[in-house]
């Protein structure tokens, strides 16, 4: 029995800083209608996905960009979405800033099944970019200045039929992220991106080469685990700064199975068969029969490179 998950990556065009979050709810909501009738049950919005990408703003009072962030989930701005999904009966992951009771600063995800509960929450871990203004960028990427390091790990849910986990955006880069999850079984890893197609610190590395590492790097974690990977950008300008596209879903052998060649809002709908990523988890990423930790060591012992252990 195929277990088939159809899931939309639902790409966000460019929030301008003077976007309203009602403004970007009603576009959600038009790609979730846009899914539901093409066929979808379960549909990935980007990271940040209700704002514009607020990181690249220096501000010297980290409370003045508080308002970028949700201190409820679901808010009255927010509701429309979930009530919309629970009338559709979809399933849903979405990224946004986190600002709990404590006080704390996340940049998070979440899954809600088809009843509009929220059944699962990540902290996004690999933070990029600088804590303090760097006037030797050509542009600013502030996520260790608004942001903590996720405190949640990568936990792996039953979700939608099977196995699913959440990362985001530069978590796609460190086969870390995809390993851990691998180890739980993970069938189905969502992310959402919000990628400056410029490298603030090599002006030579554009566009091309930012899509290259990006589907390099979602390609292999999807290959060396053996799952499908649903990457989903925010796209295009916002306020004069570019960002990739790319928004495209890879099976478990590390095929890309559909990738958007547009930078607005759009949905690329896939029927994901779960039960397709048995075989690399039976034969050549059996982890049980091939793994040998007792030489990983260095992997959590070293948080940055040091000393070889040959002479
Ligand atoms: N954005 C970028 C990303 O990892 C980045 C930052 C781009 C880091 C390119 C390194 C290279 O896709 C976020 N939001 O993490």
């Amino acid at each position: 029995m195929p277990r088939i998950v159809t899931v939309a990556a639902a790409q966000l065009g460019p929030i301008q800083k003077a976007e309203s979050r009602a403004d970007v709810i009603g576009r959600m909501i038009a790609l979730m209608n846009e899914a539901h009738g093409k066929g979808a049950t379960f549909i990935v919005y980007p990271e940040l996905a209700l704002t514009t990408f607020f990181p690249r703003w220096y501000e010297e009072d980290r409370a003045a960009m508080d308002h970028w962030f949700e201190r409820a989930m679901p808010d009255s701005a927010t509701q429309p979405l979930f009530d919309r999904a629970k009338a559709l009966g979809m399933a849903m992951s979405f990224g946004y800033a986190e600002l709990t009771p404590e006080g704390r600063h996340f940049n998070t995800s979440i899954l809600v099944n088809r009843t509009g509960e929220i059944v699962a929450k990540y902290r996004k871990v690999h933070l990029p970019g600088h804590v303090d203004y760097d006037g030797t960028r050509s542009h600013q990427h502030l996520e260790k200045r608004y942001f903590e390091p996720g405190d949640l790990g990568f936990p792996v849910w039953n979700f939608e039929g099977g196995l699913v986990g959440m990362a985001i955006c530069n978590d796609r880069r460190w086969p870390e992220t995809y390993r851990v999850m691998g180890l739980q079984g993970v069938e189905m890893v969502v992310l959402g991106f919000n990628t400056p197609s410029v490298n603030s610190q090599r002006s030579g590395e554009g566009l091309a080469d930012r899509l290259f590492h990006h589907r390099l790097s979602v390609q292999a974690g999807a290959y060396q685990n053996s799952t499908f990977v649903v990457a989903v950008a925010k796209a295009g300008t916002e306020d004069g700064h570019h960002l990739t596209g790319g928004t495209l879903v890879v099976d478990p052998n590390g095929k890309i199975l559909g990738e958007l060649d547009h930078e607005n809002d759009g949905v690329l709908v896939v029927a994901c068969d779960l039960d397709d990523t048995r075989f690399g988890k039976e034969t050549i990423f059996d982890f049980a029969r091939h793994r040998r930790v007792e030489h990983y060591g260095l992997i959590t012992e070293r948080t940055g490179a040091g000393a070889p252990l040959g002479r």
